[in-house]
């Protein structure tokens, strides 16, 4: 049967801002306060899944969440209507207010993690719904997103849901941002990496000393439990902490994998011989053939990789078994991480071509290719059953960028998140969009 690596994007929602929230992660505290331009960031995200899907890629997409949360807000003691709620959050409390509006769901590399079929206990396609809870902004999102992946895998003969792990920092769980999969075919039995930043029970790991390492091997080692994976199946790795202390906060801004190669740098894991020989050993059990290729720092620096987003890329296989590396357009404009990819690709290795593209609104919030997409590998079978509204075509893509047209700001300051009219443009935004992606009542106003 045939398999294929499905990429859901997130697609960005309307209330897009630089609000500075996520300490750790240098692009967000550097652009804090700055004008965002929504509707520009949407066509970028749209123009990316259009591309890849040209190419002959299987794309999907993940809808956006209802901002301002006001629902959040009312947990936190802002009472009255609605507009009430956001104006005297505005008044008491802004930062409370900027991190209700946050359209950070469209990084659905956290959404969630996917344990393909193959790899799982009662042959379903998996998936956890990740807590964020290292971020206020972010920790808000599982309840939506579990609705959302539900009403985008429904068929329970398929897919098994599981809720997220419990709201505290010792479980911080990041989705997939911390996790790979290797395999020599998508619907064949791999080796499941995770890539944890701390233990929150075990102090022989060491921990960053500045920034926070967001997600636990508690985290880890429950989502793998959940899932049925094998310990054949599965690799445990920790982020070298000094690397997170450099704004790595996650681990797809420092490696990225697909089939059977892991693209890092010299720098990213502790114990990297070891890691390497059990991924190795364990991708050979399964019929593959490891294909590390590291990048070393003489060539490209922890702070190039950081600021250029080299590993924050997409790895795309293609029919002839070569790769193709989707990169943000940063990658062209430092020297160095440009240099190096024109060698990486002129090599004769399995990475032969590089595409670029301009995704700086997300970009500027710290949120590459990588961070903009959730991989799913399905075998013939569950992509059927999965809801089709959701799977990217030419049509779907026109009436996407009309929708995008017609309801999203071009500018969007402090200020504009204070106006109560935006969460109606909000709500008539995702109402009809429920209906354009067929995905029934998702948000908290269509429910409640
Ligand atoms: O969690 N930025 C996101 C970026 C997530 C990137 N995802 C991956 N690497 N997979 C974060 O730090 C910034 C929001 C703001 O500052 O307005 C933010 O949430």
């Amino acid at each position: 049967m045939k398999s294929y690596e499905v990429n859901f994007d997130g697609l960005v929602g309307p209330t897009h801002n630089y609000g500075g929230l996520s300490y750790g992660n240098v692009a967000s505290q550097s652009n804090s306060q700055q004008s965002s331009n929504p509707k520009e960031a949407a066509l970028q995200g749209l123009a990316k899944m259009k591309a890849l899907m040209d190419m002959g890629f299987q794309q999907g997409m993940l809808a956006p969440q209802e901002r301002p949360d006001v629902a959040a807000l009312r947990r936190l003691g802002f009472a009255g209507s609605d507009a009430q709620v956001i104006q005297r959050a505005a008044k008491e409390a802004m930062p409370l207010l900027v991190a209700s509006c946050s359209a950070s769901s469209m990084w659905v590399a956290n959404a969630a993690t996917v344990s393909p079929s193959a790899d799982t206990a009662d042959g379903r396609v998996h998936f956890t719904a990740a807590n964020l809870n290292c971020k206020y902004h972010r920790s808000i999102e599982h309840p939506t997103t579990s609705r959302v992946l539900g009403a985008m895998f429904a068929d329970q003969q398929h897919f098994a849901h599981h809720a997220a792990l419990p709201a505290v920092a010792q479980f911080g769980d990041e989705g997939a941002a911390n996790h790979t999969r290797f395999c020599r075919a998508y619907g064949e039995a791999g080796v499941e990496f995770f890539v944890f930043g701390r233990s929150a029970f075990d102090s022989r790991y060491p921990s960053p000393q500045k920034y926070p390492a967001r997600q636990t091997l508690e985290a880890s080692r429950a989502v793998a439990r959940l899932h049925g994976l094998s310990e054949e199946g599965v690799v445990y790795a920790q982020q070298n902490p000094a690397v997170i202390d450099q704004g790595v906060f996650h681990n797809d801004v420092i490696a990225v994998g697909n089939g059977e190669v892991l693209f890092y740098h010299e720098d990213a894991f502790l114990d990297t011989d070891r890691m390497l020989a059990e991924l190795g050993d364990k991708i050979a059990k399964v019929g593959g053939k490891f294909q590390p290729v590291c990048v070393p720092r003489s060539a490209v620096t922890v702070d190039d990789a950081v600021r250029s987003y080299l590993f924050n890329s997409q790895l795309l296989s293609r029919a002839d078994g070569s790769m193709l590396l989707i990169v943000p357009e940063e990658c062209r404009g430092n020297e160095r991480v440009w240099n190096y990819l024109q060698g990486l690709t002129g090599s004769g290795g399995v990475i032969r071509e590089v595409k670029v593209f301009d995704l700086k609104q997300s970009m500027q919030n710290g949120g590459g290719p990588a961070c903009l997409r959730l991989r799913v590998a399905l075998n013939e079978t569950e992509l059927a059953a999965v809801n089709p509204g959701v799977i990217m075509t030419a049509p779907l893509y026109e009436s996407l960028t009309q929708w995008v047209e017609r309801h999203y700001r071009d500018r969007m300051t402090e200020n504009d998140l204070a106006d109560p009219q935006l969460l109606l443009e909000c709500r008539s935004a995702l109402d009809e969009l429920t209906q354009i992606l067929k995905l029934g009542a998702v948000y908290p106003f269509q429910i409640n």
